[in-house]
């Protein structure tokens, strides 16, 4: 036996329980652990055998952290077997989330009780992988083709009572996981109920796979592990039990190992460790109950409905009593949104917007806050102002926060006599839908701030990322030099609408120019003012077609028009006419011969570009870690998750190819194309990001 799982008898049911904190996960010591116990309690001449997890939940899964490092013996699917082909009872008893490896340990038991709050699910698809211990052959068998394609395409994971009536749990029963499972087996016994091997139930019926696979892979947008996962399924409906399980085998092994695979568990494991930093270990963040937000447009609206959702008070401050009114209408707007979803009540909903919602027109309504966000326009002098009122009346000890998204936090931070108190906290529109916040360090925020900066952002459940102050942080950043690398690749002859399908394709949501529209054409016109205000360098390349197009008062989807037309709605856009001509003058006026541009160059560009950048603002300490940037473009620039994020993403293309490439092509230009210090730093010592990211956890 192991330490992994615990062994006891209780009369003549033998009790195996899991302690591998903290999610039961199935890791070598687990797996033996179970064969162990199943062939001991054979031999105690147990009558039954329960299974269930102690802590928090029943097995989590595989340990996710053993993928890619040599396979120990016994593997999970032989663990199945092995329990489900034992003489005695065997019985599940789930409580927390059953989900992967844990539902095929279950599924492999003859019988299942769970507690109401569980969940169970196969969501290996998320990983890059698919259920690869018997889930594709068991799952059909006790709940039906449709159901198990759904659970297992999706990953989804699904409530106790769902999971009842797909017959994937026999009953649910509340309290201790131990004690219900005990006067389950009791009861099976006394009613003389018989062993159930799912492998040994009849094979479901076929449905239209080719049909199912072609929709699945559609759907994944380039991500191939849930349309694999269909021919996994289909197995199970075409071959006997062993064959159907050598298959899935097959096409298990086959995602192991692709890119994909890497770049999800890549993704899942820095998602949790983006908000841990060293610095903040033993900080404790300050209190957080009441909060202010002074501006009550969009942004404004969207963080007083995040933070109400989570539990807030809010004190929402506009100039005005009209103003302030029609923020509250822009926040009943979204928590109807919620309210529709059936993510909150009538009651909660009434509650959000008359008890923990107050409006306010004077800056001394804010003088309790435990925190205020300032989300006004975006003017410098604005802020000023602002930070200045702010410093005049909160208490001592509140945080003052800015949502800018480019200007100078230490500079908007002097404006007090507390610059140890402020801080950024930069949302993403819609800032109660967008998952990420960047929260930004100026140079003198205090350590128990930034605490409380992502203790705000776990409690409105976003992925929160440290960021340095410099123009733009870390997305704006390195989304201001990925447009600009799309826009010259548009001088020099590629179009809006080719390099949105080749980014597309390459698994964007959407590509740049209409990403662009979306966003409103107005914000990167003010931008691009403000840079030639301040006196660009006369080595960098500019154009202006876009500025005629704002000219015209063609500003992307809010006017209707932009790169594309919306004639026809927002989601039927086709390219706007007059923009090929704007560019077609800008080549003529700067002399410029057209050429053709491959999808793949295009790519390859765009994302050199924005991998060079990446590594300039990790060089600089603006991110702390790769896995920062990862991060950032995953959950606040639609990057495609599949592959993990720009710098895991430049780890798996190869750093020796890009930097050749960029070095190539600072050729042509050396001023935008200047290779990173940390790139070639880690190609001429044989390192990746990912070392890195290894060397700061
Ligand atoms: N393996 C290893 N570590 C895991 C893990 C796993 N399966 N699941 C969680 N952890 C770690 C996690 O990194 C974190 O560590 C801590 O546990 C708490 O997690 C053959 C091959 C279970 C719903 O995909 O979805 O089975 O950051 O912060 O919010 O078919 O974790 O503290 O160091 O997420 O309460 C399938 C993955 C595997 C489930 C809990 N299973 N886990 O959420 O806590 S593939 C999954 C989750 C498989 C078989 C195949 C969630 C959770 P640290 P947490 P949480």
């Amino acid at each position: 036996m192991t330490d992994a799982i615990g062994y006891e008898l209780d009369g003549d049911i033998a009790i195996l329980k899991a302690q591998n904190p903290p999610v039961n996960a199935l890791g070598h010591a687990v797996r033996v652990g179970l064969v162990d116990g199943i062939e001991r309690a054979e031999q105690d001449g147990a009558k039954a055998v329960l299974i269930y997890g102690d802590g928090s939940t029943y097995f989590a899964g595989a340990d996710i952290r053993e993928f890619g490092k040599k396979p120990l013996e016994p593997g999970l699917p032989g663990v199945c077997d092995r329990i489900e082909a034992s003489p005695l009872l065997v019985v599940s008893a789930m409580h927390g989330t059953a989900l992967g490896g844990g539902l095929e340990v279950a599924l492999s038991t003859h019988y299942r009780i769970a507690v109401p709050s569980a969940k169970v699910g196969l969501p290996e698809v998320l990983l890059g992988i698919l259920p690869g211990a018997g889930g594709t052959q068991r799952l059909p068998r006790v709940a039906g083709v449709e159901a198990a394609l759904d659970l297992i395409t999706t990953g989804r994971h699904i409530k106790a009572d769902e999971a009842l009536k797909l017959g994937i749990i026999d009953k649910i029963e509340s309290g201790e996981p131990r004690e219900i499972g005990l006067a389950y087996v009791r009861e099976l016994i006394d009613t003389g109920a018989t062993r159930r091997p799912v492998s040994e139930m009849a094979a479901p019926e076929p449905v239209e796979f080719d049909a199912v696979y072609d929709a699945v892979l559609k759907k994944g947008r380039g991500q191939v592990s849930p349309a694999t996962a269909v021919r996994a399924v289909q197995a199970a409906c075409e071959l006997p039990f062993k064959q159907g399980m050598a298959r899935e085998r097959e096409l298990f092994m086959e995602l192991m190992n692709t890119d994909q695979r890497e770049g999800l568990i890549h993704a899942f494991f820095s998602e949790r460790a983006v908000s841990k930093l060293p610095e903040l270990k033993g900080v404790e963040p300050r209190p957080l109950n009441a909060i202010g937000v002074i501006g009550g447009g969009t942004m404004g609206a969207g963080i007083a409905t995040a933070a109400l959702l989570s539990g807030l008070t809010v004190t929402m401050l506009e100039m005005s009593p009209e103003a302030a009114e029609a923020a509250k209408g822009r926040i009943s707007g979204n928590l109807q949104g919620a309210l529709k979803r059936g993510k909150i009540s009538a009651e909660q909903f009434e509650a959000l917007t008359e008890k923990a919602l107050t409006l306010a027109t004077d800056y001394d309504a804010l003088k309790d806050a435990d925190l205020v966000i300032e989300a006004v326009f975006e003017e410098m002098e604005v802020k000023k102002k602002v930070f200045s009122q702010l410093d005049a009346v909160c208490k001592p000890g509140a945080v003052l926060a800015t949502n800018t998204s480019y200007l100078d936090v230490n500079e908007i931070a002097a404006m007090t006599s507390r610059p140890a108190d402020v801080i950024g906290l930069h949302f993403f529109s819609p800032a109660h839908v967008m998952k990420l916040l960047e929260v930004v360090v100026a140079d003198k925020t205090a350590p128990d701030v930034v605490a409380t900066g992502f203790a705000l952002g776990k409690r409105l459940r976003k992925i929160s990322v440290r960021a340095g102050v410099c123009d733009g942080f870390i997305g704006n950043r390195i989304l201001s030099t990925y447009r600009t690398c799309a826009d010259h690749m548009i001088l020099d002859g590629a179009s809006p609408y080719q390099i949105d399908q080749a980014l597309e394709a390459f698994g964007f949501a959407m590509g740049p120019f209409a990403v662009a529209d979306l966003a409103g054409l107005d914000i990167g016109w003010a931008v691009r003012k403000r840079k030639r205000a301040e006196g660009l360098d006369p080595r960098a390349r500019d154009s202006s077609y876009a500025d005629k197009l704002c000219e015209d008062g063609h500003f992307g989807q809010k006017t209707g028009k932009g790169y594309y037309d919306y004639a026809a709605g927002p989601r039927s856009r086709v390219p706007n006419p007059d923009v090929l001509p704007l560019i077609e003058a800008e080549r003529a006026a700067q002399g410029i011969t057209p050429r053709e541009f491959s999808d793949e160059e295009i790519v390859r560009r765009y994302m050199a570009s924005m991998v060079n950048e990446a590594a300039k603002v990790v060089g600089e300490g603006i991110a702390r870690r790769p896995l920062d940037v990862d991060m950032t473009l995953l959950f606040g620039y639609g990057f495609p998750r599949y592959r993990g994020g720009p710098l895991k993403w430049a780890d798996l293309e190869g750093l020796p190819e890009l930097l050749a490439d960029i070095q190539s092509w600072s050729e042509e230009d050396p001023y935008f194309w200047q290779p990173a210090p940390l790139l070639e730093k880690l190609v001429a010592e044989g390192r990746k990001f990912d070392d890195l990211n290894k060397d700061a956890s």
